[in-house]
């Protein structure tokens, strides 16, 4: 008999000896196995109610960037190539990048310009700003309004160079950078938080190749729209947080 859904795949996960079931059978896939998925963040593109993915592809070789759209069901029925270019993309965002009210996306590539796409309300997109160097090896990008004037900045983390921070215009143009840690910080993750309940944004990174895990605390100081951060160190061990915090009382040059 042939199976209607060739795959079925089901797992539970017991929480408080409750049990949660996942589902996925090969309705639900999305995309084909052949594509390097590096990132993928979820929201409602096309603004029709229902939640549809942005799938990043490539990491070292060039991928085509696809959304997937939710036919309501929970069933991604039609998909949409983002942009012509096949890019080295590792990351990807959806945020209201240019405040007209609907989901833009970010794609951070490596060694090739990382990339806004404007939405035209209905998941049409169109190209629009670069941010951050054109050539770094980004890893990954988070979204912060890090300057705290209402509007999406990006964080973009480089495996070999210094780590970015593209500050938004309020329409989605990233013509300043701030750069911080070293050409030889080797950063995969960043998150952003008040760690120090002083109200500005502080950054907590992550780092592989045998660094340590360092966590950048904000000055407050707002310098034509530029924040400066304190660096100091945190030890991460067995993934407990705190092992060791050690101030460098360095400022970074931003
Ligand atoms: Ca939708
Ligand atoms: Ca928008
Ligand atoms: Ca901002
Ligand atoms: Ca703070």
């Amino acid at each position: 008999m042939k199976l209607l859904f060739g795959i079925i795949l089901m797992f539970s996960v017991n929480i408080n000896s409750q049990s949660i079931k996942f589902l996925s059978n090969d309705r639900l896939i999305l995309g084909n196995n052949k594509e390097k998925t590096a990132s993928l963040d979820v929201g409602d593109i096309d603004n029709d109610g229902d939640q549809d993915v942005i799938v990043a592809n490539g990491r070292h070789w060039p991928g085509q960037n696809r959304i997937f759209f939710n036919n309501g069901d929970g069933i991604f029925t039609v998909s949409r190539p983002l942009g012509v270019d096949n890019g080295t993309s590792y990351s990807t965002e959806l945020a209201d990048f240019d405040n007209d009210g609907d989901l833009d996306v970010a794609v951070g590539n490596g060694r090739a310009p990382n990339n806004i796409f404007v939405n035209d309300g209905y998941g049409n997109f169109s190209k629009g700003s670069t941010f951050g160097n054109n050539n770094s090896s980004t890893r990954n990008i988070v979204v912060s309004d890090i300057d705290l004037d209402g509007d999406q900045d990006i964080l973009i983390t480089n495996r070999g160079k210094e780590n970015e921070i593209c500050i938004n215009d309020g329409k989605g143009v990233f013509k300043k950078t701030i750069v911080f840690g070293s050409k030889n910080d080797s950063t995969i993750d960043v998150e952003t938080a008040d760690i120090d309940k002083d109200n500005d944004i502080d950054l907590i990174l992550a780092n592989r190749d045998g660094q340590p895990n360092y966590n950048h605390l904000s000055d407050g100081i707002i310098n034509e729209g530029t924040p400066s951060f304190l660096y100091s160190s945190l030890n991460f061990l067995t993934s407990e947080l705190i092992i060791s915090f050690r101030f460098f009382s360095k400022l970074f040059q931003v």
